[in-house]
């Protein structure tokens, strides 16, 4: 199923561009939803109280228009985020699915690769790609003057090897040879300054 949803978001058009013959929309496996944050609070503000849920979706079409019109990191202006995440898990380390995760995290740059890599990595996620789908929450694109970057937030920080599986296979899906690093929400919680990655690929 997952090689045929891949198929359909590769190979379907964008809403407005499906043909007469086309009009069934292609239902994903599950919803997701879009989330954007401005990252920049008022003073005395907590964080995500600028972290907003925009558009959910369950179809190929949905994703396209979507994606096309509005979450381009490209789009992205200062300091700001785009997230993909299931539908029902919010992106915070509250959210009791992502409470005990942590993520990978890789260096990118709004001008050159971090749109590509995020497309691959949307595409990967809603299509189904990763063999260990159940155990990742969604994905994160943040623009930042002292380095944009995207991240991959999975559920049980804990479970070496699931995490070590999900990285290589993302490694392979946005085509980087570079090492990257997956560090624990648990640590970030306690002290920034100690907020290693603990595994690597
Ligand atoms: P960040 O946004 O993950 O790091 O966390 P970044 O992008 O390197 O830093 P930024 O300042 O440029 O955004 C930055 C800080 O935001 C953390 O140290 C926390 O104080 C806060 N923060 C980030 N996240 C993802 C959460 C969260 O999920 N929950 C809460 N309560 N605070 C968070």
């Amino acid at each position: 199923m997952s090689t045929e949803v891949a198929a359909e978001i590769m190979d379907a058009p964008p809403a407005n561009e499906a043909s007469e013959t086309t009009k069934q929309p292609h239902k994903l496996e599950r919803k997701w939803a879009f989330w954007f944050d401005t990252t920049k609070p008022k003073q005395g503000a907590a964080w995500g109280s600028t972290l907003k849920k925009a558009y959910t979706f369950d179809t190929v079409e949905e994703f396209w228009c979507l994606y096309d019109q509005i979450f381009k990191p490209s789009k992205l202006v200062g300091n700001a985020d785009f997230h993909l995440f299931k539908n029902g898990i919010e992106p915070k380390w509250e959210d009791p699915e992502c409470a005990h995760g942590g993520k990978w995290t890789v260096s990118a740059n709004r001008k050159t690769n971090l749109e590509g890599m995020w497309l691959e990595t949307l595409m990967a996620l809603i299509g189904e790609q990763f063999d260990e789908a159940d155990e990742i929450c969604g994905v994160v694109a943040s623009a930042r003057s002292r380095g944009d970057k995207l991240s991959l937030w999975t559920r049980n920080a804990a479970n070496e090897s699931v995490q070590m599986g999900i990285g290589r296979k993302w490694k392979d899906i946005i085509d980087i040879t570079d090492k990257i690093n997956y560090s624990f929400h648990d640590d970030a919680k306690k002290d920034n300054k100690s907020n290693r990655g603990r595994y690597s690929v």
